[in-house]
């Protein structure tokens, strides 16, 4: 988890494109990008030597009643009534939260933050503080100590989490790590030095060399494969077709809008669902995407206790996006969308291909049924599984996160969280596991090579908009009952039966799952079927892990989100970053946690589902030199919402 460097794909733009009428959340153009950067640097901002440096440009979140009376009445007609933009740049060391309006070309608001935390490195900073090491005499001399050749060295930048001390400055830790014959420099660690940079002076302001250990050996460590890609011939399946304009994409029963931006990369927005038996669309999911992941490290030792990363607000999602290479991240029948994001100087960049999408023909079974029970008959009957995958994919230094939302025509939306990449690693001077290797916080994973124990929790907006603006969140528990009064009697003891509850507070909604059944949805509960049901879509957890941390942890205080994967906030515009704004350092006084604290009402409410999905993560040596993908997500299934199986098309005269 360290932050990634080597991003050949980010292309300048120097020209843009003309957009047509725009829908609100599209994300912001590349002309619109240059734009804030010239409105911002004609500013009294950019007038002085003062080191003007972009940190975060993106949509300003419009309000959403804005959004659905535009998408209700105007849509085709007028455009939005504004657009504007939120910028977090540095200038004479402060930090400015702008936001910018790009129908006038002004600065509407400029507020110096003064809290805890920082906002995200930019990719100048952390490509500087890795270079600094190479330059520094007291690392050439930790080198020769070891025998090792500078030039084969490769050094990255770590962010360093808060430990309860008084942050003045903003700072990076750099690794070091040994090429010498590899491609694979996460599995040559040159451990036992500590290097603390100092981002904004670009200087080593800590340098220390403690012991040292053998490097682990290049041999096996490459992870190139063959150059051979799959034929491009996707499984047979019905042909479904779809179509997307600028951002808004439709398929089978489903129109929503795709986005992208530097944070938290791929947007989903406005998912709306046909229902062919009411022959009307009606809304679902207004936004979701991942707002914060937190990666700790288990290894308490001076060279590696900070490594609790905060990936999304300390780097980026977006930021770490990958060009996707078809027929290795996507099939055949993909296409593509390019991202576009800000560099430290405003510009605007490319990534081409940071998304694609694609109809899936998985060879599951949508649904079946074999009935014997027809005289003279054996009726089988079904569908194959046909579906949309929209996927990104994030490298964050050795990690490869792959997220997918797939669109089901049974109205689920399936998002999948993968995990590939390389691990991160240790080298020890205990050669293989035995019995004198106690203290090693990982598993063998090669000789001399220690891959760390760790978690991964990635945390879900999810603004479900269930057949309109106001939901509630019900948990429906399962209890055991005792067979008694029923008459005439019967032989059994017990069964169980389901208590449902609509939750009324923030703080009874937060879940860690797994303590007792219970089934999670999200209903309007204005809204019934027509045998009385409401009407809602239901949550379908992957495994559940939590952060084992102790709540006294500093990481633990900095994420303490992540000790339930299931919370439930009222909506609020500028609640989107589950681990805080400004994460870098923060001290876990914003973030979901926080807000929860106010345990504001949820009943009939606009209301936000989070959901965590978490891994723990105990290396096994299948991991070494490249870690086969591991699959995770959730799921959220219509419950209730639709009068019967949407799958199923033919008439019916009480539907
Ligand atoms: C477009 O908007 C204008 C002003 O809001 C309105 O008068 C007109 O009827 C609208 N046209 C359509 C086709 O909706
Ligand atoms: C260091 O590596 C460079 C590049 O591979 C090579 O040219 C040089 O000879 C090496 N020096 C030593 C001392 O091994
Ligand atoms: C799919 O199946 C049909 C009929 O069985 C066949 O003609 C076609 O070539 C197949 N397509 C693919 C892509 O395999
Ligand atoms: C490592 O070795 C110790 C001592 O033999 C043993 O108890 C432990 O189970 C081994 N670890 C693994 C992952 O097998
Ligand atoms: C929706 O919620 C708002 C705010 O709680 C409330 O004022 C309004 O009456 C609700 N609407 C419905 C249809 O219940
Ligand atoms: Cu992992």
């Amino acid at each position: 988890m360290t932050l990634q460097l080597l991003v050949g794909a980010i292309v300048l733009l120097q020209c843009c494109f003309i957009p047509t009428l725009q829908h609100p959340l599209d994300p912001l153009t590349p002309s619109e990008i240059n734009q804030v950067r010239l409105i911002i640097q004609n500013s009294h901002l950019g007038t002085t030597l003062s080191n003007l440096a972009f940190h975060f440009v993106d949509l300003e979140e419009p309000e959403k009643s804005d959004v659905l009376n535009w998408l209700s009445s105007n849509k085709h007609n007028g455009s939005f009534p504004y657009r504007r933009a939120k910028v977090v740049v540095r200038a004479r060391g402060e930090t400015h939260e702008l936001i910018v309006d790009l129908a006038t070309s002004s600065i509407t608001s400029d507020h110096v933050y003064t809290g805890h935390g920082f906002p995200p490195f930019t990719y100048n900073e952390l490509l500087q503080a890795s270079r600094l090491p190479k330059k520094h005499p007291e690392f050439k001399d930790s080198i020769s100590k070891r025998r090792l050749n500078l030039s084969e060295i490769t050094c990255l930048p770590f962010t360093v989490g808060w430990f309860g001390e008084l942050v003045t400055k903003r700072v990076v830790r750099v690794s070091c790590y040994y090429r010498g014959g590899t491609t694979n420099i996460f599995a040559r660690p040159i451990v036992g030095i500590s290097i603390l940079v100092d981002v904004e002076s670009v200087q080593i302001i800590k340098y220390t060399d403690r012991f040292k250990a053998p490097l682990p050996s290049a041999d096996g460590t490459d992870f190139r494969s063959s150059g051979k890609r799959p034929n491009s011939t996707p499984c047979n399946g019905t042909k479904i077709g779809f179509t997307i304009k600028d951002h808004e994409v439709r398929w089978a029963n489903w129109a929503f809008h795709v986005a992208f931006n530097a944070r938290a990369g791929l947007i989903i927005s406005t998912a709306s669902v046909f229902d062919a038996g009411r022959k009307k669309w009606r809304r679902m999911l207004y936004r979701g995407y991942v707002s914060e992941t937190f990666v700790p490290y288990m290894d308490p030792t001076s060279e590696w206790y900070f490594r609790t990363f905060m990936d999304i607000g300390e780097f980026g999602f977006g930021r770490s996006a990958d060009s996707l290479v078809p027929l290795i991240d996507c099939p055949g029948n993909a296409v593509y969308m390019d991202g576009y994001m800000a560099g430290a100087d405003g510009q605007a960049q490319q990534v081409a291909r940071a998304i694609c999408i694609f109809e899936r023909y998985s060879g599951d079974v949508a649904w079946r049924h074999t009935e014997i029970g027809v005289p003279g008959q054996v009726l089988t009957s079904g569908e194959t599984e046909v579906s949309l995958v929209v996927r990104m994919v994030a490298t964050v230094g050795n990690y490869d996160y792959i997220l997918d939302w797939e669109f089901k025509q049974s109205g689920s939306i399936k998002v999948g969280v993968s995990l590939t990449g390389v691990l991160e690693m240790k080298a020890t001077s205990y050669a293989h596991n035995g019995s004198k290797t106690e203290d090693v916080y990982g598993t063998f994973v090669a000789d001399n090579t220690i891959a760390i124990h760790h978690d991964h929790f990635l945390t879900y907006h999810l603004d479900l908009d269930v057949d309109g603006t106001n939901n509630s969140f019900v948990r429906s528990k399962l209890k055991t009952a005792r067979a008694v009064g029923i008459k005439p009697s019967t032989p059994r003891k017990s069964y169980w039966t389901v208590v449902r509850e609509t939750v009324e507070s923030e703080a009874k909604a937060r879940t860690r799952l797994g303590l007792e059944p219970a089934e999670l949805s999200i209903v309007n509960p204005n809204k019934m079927t027509k045998l009385g049901n409401q009407v809602g879509y239901r949550l379908i957890t992957g495994q559940p892990a939590t952060s084992l941390l102790s709540d006294d942890d500093y990481p633990q205080i900095r994420a303490a989100y992540t000790k339930y994967q299931v919370w439930v906030t009222p909506y609020d515009r500028l609640e989107r970053w589950a681990g805080g704004f400004y994460a870098d350092r923060s001290h876990g006084d914003d973030g979901l946690a926080a807000w929860s604290k106010r345990n504001r009402p949820i009943v009939n409410k606009d209301i936000v589902l989070w959901y965590t999905v978490g891994f723990h993560h105990i290396p096994i040596q299948e991991d070494f030199p490249v870690m086969p993908t591991l699959h995770s997500g959730f799921e959220l299934r219509p419950a209730n919402f639709f009068e019967r199986n949407p799958l199923i098309k033919q008439q019916c005269s009480r539907c």
